[in-house]
C-alpha cells in the first residue's frame, strides 16, 4: 500500500489547484507506475464552496476543491496513476467515461469497481485510450438526494492526446456546461423539438401515451422533476468569470462538455458557425459547419470557430431563461469593449444521421438486441420509474439482460415508448450510429446519443473489452430510477 498524504500536503495541492486557471490545464508529474511511488495525478473528493458569482457562493461535493474538476491531459497508449482520496462521509465512484477501460477502474459498482470508502482512497492504474475529449464523473444513486451523484460538483473534463495530432487550430479553450442548486419540481418536463426527426413513431406513442392517461386516471400526479437555480459554463455564472479574450483570424478549437446531471444543453455564439471536428472525443466523418451545438447529458463535441466577428459577444444558450441565469461565457475580441450582446440564430435543426456519412454502409451485425423504454409514471414514491423490456434496474434486479462475446458486432435496436429525450450511454465501448429516426447514417463513434421521444434508433456496437459492462440512460433521475441495463460477456 501507499502512504496517505499528509493534511499538510493536501492544503499545499488544494491551494495550487484553486490558483489555476479554469481554461488550462496541469501538466502531468512524471509518469511513475510503482505501487509505492508518487501517483501522476492526485483526485480529493470532499465538500467545498464553490463561487458561481461574487456573494452567490454554494457549497457542493468537488475534486479538488474547484469546479469543473481539473482538467487531466493524458496521452494515448500511455499508464497513468491516480490516487483517488474521499473525504466525505459515503462512498464514492469516479468514472472514466468514454475510455476502454477495465471493470476495476470504470468507476461503476454494477460492473464490480470496488467503491472509494469514505474517509479512503484507491490508486488506480490504466492505459488510455481512444483520444479525445473524455470526462470524469461520480457514478453513484443520487435517487432523492439532490445533493448526491452528478448533482454535487463531480465533474471533470479529461484530454487523451492522440498519438499524432493533424488539428489545424490555434489554441484550444475546453468548456464544461453545469447547474447547481437542483430542486425537486412536479410540473411535467418541457417539450423540446431541435431534434431533426420529430414524426412520432405512432405505435410508441399510443403505449405511452395510454400509460401516461392510465396512471392519471388512477390520481396520480406526474412524476417528479428538477430544476435548477444556476447555471454556469466552467463554473461560473454568465458575465462572473473571465472573458474569453480572442483575436480576428484565430481559430478556436472549443471542446464542450454538458457535465449537467440531467439537463439538455445547447450553446450558440453570435455571428459565428462551428465546424465540428470531433462528437464524443471521436473524429467526424467528414467536419460540418453548424449554426449552433445540442448536447445531451455527458455528450461532447469538439467544434472550431474561426473569429471572424470582432465584438463583444454572449457564447450562451438558446435558452433565454437558462442564459439569463446564468448560462452563458463572454467572448470579447482584443481591443473591443462593450456590453455583451445575444443574438440567436436562425433556426436549427440537429440530425445526428447528417453529421456521419448518410448513404453509409455498416457491416451486418452478428446479433441483435431489441430493447425498449418505457416510463411508469410517479411509481416510485412519486418518481416515474424506468424500464427497459418491462425490467427496471434495482438491487434486486441486476441480472445480465444480453450475453455478448468477444469479437462480435452487436446491434441495439432501441425503441423509446416514453416522451422525454433520453442521452443513452454504453460503458468502456463505444458504439456506431446506424439508423436515426427511420434515416441510416455510419462513421459516427460516440458513446453517449439522445434517443427522441416516441422515436427509434439503432447504433451499432463491437465486443472488443471483456467484462460486464453497462447501459443506461445518462439522465440521473432516469438511471437512478431503473434506466440500467447490463451485458456480460460469455
Ligand atoms: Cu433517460
Amino acid at each position: 500500500m501507499y502512504p496517505m498524504r499528509s493534511r499538510r500536503n493536501f492544503l499545499k495541492a488544494a491551494g495550487t489547484m484553486a490558483g489555476a486557471s479554469l481554461l488550462s490545464c496541469e501538466p502531468p508529474k512524471a509518469t511513475q507506475s510503482r505501487d509505492d511511488g508518487p501517483a501522476d495525478y492526485t483526485l480529493t473528493i470532499a465538500v467545498t464552496p464553490v463561487e458561481l458569482a461574487p456573494n452567490h457562493i454554494v457549497s457542493t461535493t468537488t475534486y479538488n476543491g474547484r469546479f469543473p474538476g481539473p482538467l487531466l491531459r493524458f496521452k494515448e497508449g500511455k499508464q497513468v496513476t491516480i490516487d483517488i482520496h474521499n473525504q466525505t462521509n459515503t462512498p464514492e465512484q469516479l468514472h472514466w467515461h468514454g475510455q476502454f477501460v477495465s471493470t476495476d477502474v470504470d468507476g461503476s459498482a454494477e460492473e464490480g469497481t470496488p467503491y472509494i470508502p469514505p474517509h479512503g482512497s484507491r490508486r488506480i492504474s490504466f492505459v488510455p485510450k481512444p483520444s479525445g475529449l473524455r470526462f470524469y464523473h461520480s457514478h453513484v444513486r443520487a435517487g432523492s438526494d439532490l445533493s448526491a451523484g452528478q448533482y454535487a460538483g463531480l465533474v471533470g473534463p479529461v484530454y487523451i492526446e492522440p498519438k499524432d495530432n493533424p488539428g489545424n487550430y490555434d489554441r484550444e479553450v475546453f468548456l464544461t456546461l453545469k447547474e447547481f442548486e437542483p430542486t425537486l419540481s412536479r410540473g411535467g418536463d418541457m417539450d423540446m423539438d431541435f431534434l431533426a426527426s420529430r414524426t412520432p413513431v405512432q405505435g410508441l406513442k399510443d403505449t405511452g401515451e395510454g400509460a401516461m392517461k392510465a396512471s392519471l386516471a388512477k390520481g396520480m400526479p406526474h412524476g417528479f422533476e428538477v430544476g435548477y437555480g444556476s447555471f454556469t459554463i466552467n463554473g461560473r455564472m454568465l458575465g462572473q468569470g473571465e472573458p474569453i479574450r480572442v483575436k480576428q483570424g484565430e481559430r478556436i478549437l472549443f471542446h464542450v462538455l454538458n457535465g449537467s446531471a440531467t439537463e439538455i444543453r445547447s450553446l450558440a455564439l453570435p455571428g459565428h458557425m462551428f465546424t465540428i471536428v470531433a462528437m464524443d472525443g471521436n473524429p467526424i466523418p467528414k467536419p460540418k459547419t453548424v449554426p449552433g451545438l445540442w448536447l445531451g447529458t455527458a455528450e461532447r463535441i469538439s467544434a472550431v470557430v474561426q473569429m471572424d466577428h470582432p465584438g463583444v459577444w454572449i457564447m450562451g444558450d438558446l435558452s433565454d431563461d437558462d442564459r439569463n441565469h446564468g448560462m452563458g461565457i463572454v467572448v470579447e475580441y482584443a481591443g473591443m469593449k462593450s456590453k455583451p450582446q445575444w443574438i440567436a440564430p436562425a433556426p436549427f435543426k440537429w440530425d445526428y444521421a447528417h453529421l456521419g456519412n448518410v448513404d453509409g454502409v455498416v457491416p451486418s451485425p452478428d446479433q441483435v438486441f431489441d430493447m425498449t423504454f418505457a416510463k411508469d409514471n410517479a411509481a416510485e414514491n412519486g418518481f416515474n420509474r424506468w424500464t427497459i423490456n418491462n425490467v427496471s434496474f434495482s438491487d434486486d434486479h441486476m441480472k445480465p439482460m444480453f450475453q455478448v462475446k468477444q469479437g462480435k458486432r452487436y446491434r441495439l435496436r432501441i425503441r423509446n415508448a416514453s416522451d422525454d429525450i433520453h442521452p443513452i450511454h454504453l460503458h468502456r465501448h463505444s458504439f456506431e450510429l446506424t439508423r436515426v429516426a427511420g434515416q441510416v447514417t455510419s462513421g459516427m463513434m460516440k458513446d453517449v446519443v439522445m434517443v427522441g421521444g416516441y422515436q427509434e434508433m439503432e447504433v451499432d456496437f463491437v465486443a472488443d473489452n471483456p467484462g460486464l459492462t453497462l447501459f443506461h440512460c445518462h439522465q440521473q433521475l432516469h438511471m437512478d430510477f431503473g434506466f440500467m441495463a447490463l451485458i456480460d460477456y460469455v
